[in-house]
């Protein structure tokens, strides 16, 4: 592939909203223009499955479904934007991917590992990302930045000890892809997360 992929990952409360733009400046600064783009969605279908996926109503949706339709919105969003923005050299800046799915089906639902590992063999087809950035925060903290939030979707719902699942879940993904991972510690101010977001970018850019 000619182009770049960036992922932005982080559990409950950990400010990726907050970060995304300021991380697509700084690759900005650096000269790159990249394709924004988020998951569940990205694309028209697939955030029709996102509204399915949040929705609270949805109480009953098995482990398994969520699994699928997780690698269904993401096999179109590879297929549609992902796969065509790299190939033409672009860079994409992606706003959760499949690590999110062994965050959060794995260790929060407790989907076995060989279950996303075989639909990220067949939907991605050797596609990862060059670099994800988690952002880490202790839950409880997590939880309390969430909590100003408004109405909580279908995810934001659950209880501390799945966010903890969640984040340990993270955690191991990043032990596991040590050159792909870097951890920002999260719970420091926005301003010192920032700095670090921005050091960690030039750093990486700079061996590219
Ligand atoms: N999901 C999944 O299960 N499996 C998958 O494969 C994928 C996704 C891809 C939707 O994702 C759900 O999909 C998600 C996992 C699941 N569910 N959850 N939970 P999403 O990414 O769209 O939703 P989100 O997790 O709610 O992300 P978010 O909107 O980016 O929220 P955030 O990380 O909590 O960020 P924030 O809104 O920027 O920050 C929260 C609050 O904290 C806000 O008031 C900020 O002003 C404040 N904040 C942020 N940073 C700081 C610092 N440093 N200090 C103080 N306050 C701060």
């Amino acid at each position: 592939m000619k182009g770049c992929f960036i992922t932005l990952e982080g559990g409950e409360g950990a400010g990726k909203s907050s970060n995304l733009e300021f991380v697509r400046r700084c690759l900005e600064r650096h000269g790159k223009r990249p394709v924004v783009t988020r998951e569940p969605g990205g694309t028209p279908l697939g955030e029709t499955i996102r509204e399915l996926l949040l929705d609270r109503g949805n109480s009953a949706i098995a482990d398994d479904t969520e699994l699928l339709l997780m690698f269904a919105a993401r096999a179109q969003h590879i297929a549609q934007l992902i796969h065509p923005a790299l190939e033409r050299g672009q860079w994409v800046l992606c706003d959760r991917f499949t690590d999110a799915t062994y965050a959060y089906q794995g260790g929060g639902r407790g989907v076995p590992r060989g279950r996303i590992a075989a639909l990220e063999s067949w939907v991605q087809q050797g596609l990862e990302p060059d670099l994800t950035l988690l952002l880490d925060l202790p839950v409880e903290q997590g939880m309390a930045r969430a909590g100003r939030r408004s109405a909580p979707d279908r995810f934001e719902r659950e209880r501390t000890e799945f966010f903890e699942r969640v984040r340990a879940a993270y955690l191991e993904q990043a032990r596991r892809y040590p050159r792909r991972f870097r951890v920002i510690d999260a719970s420091r101010p926005l301003e010192q997360v920032q700095r670090s977001l921005a050091m960690v970018l030039e750093e990486w850019l700079a061996q590219r």
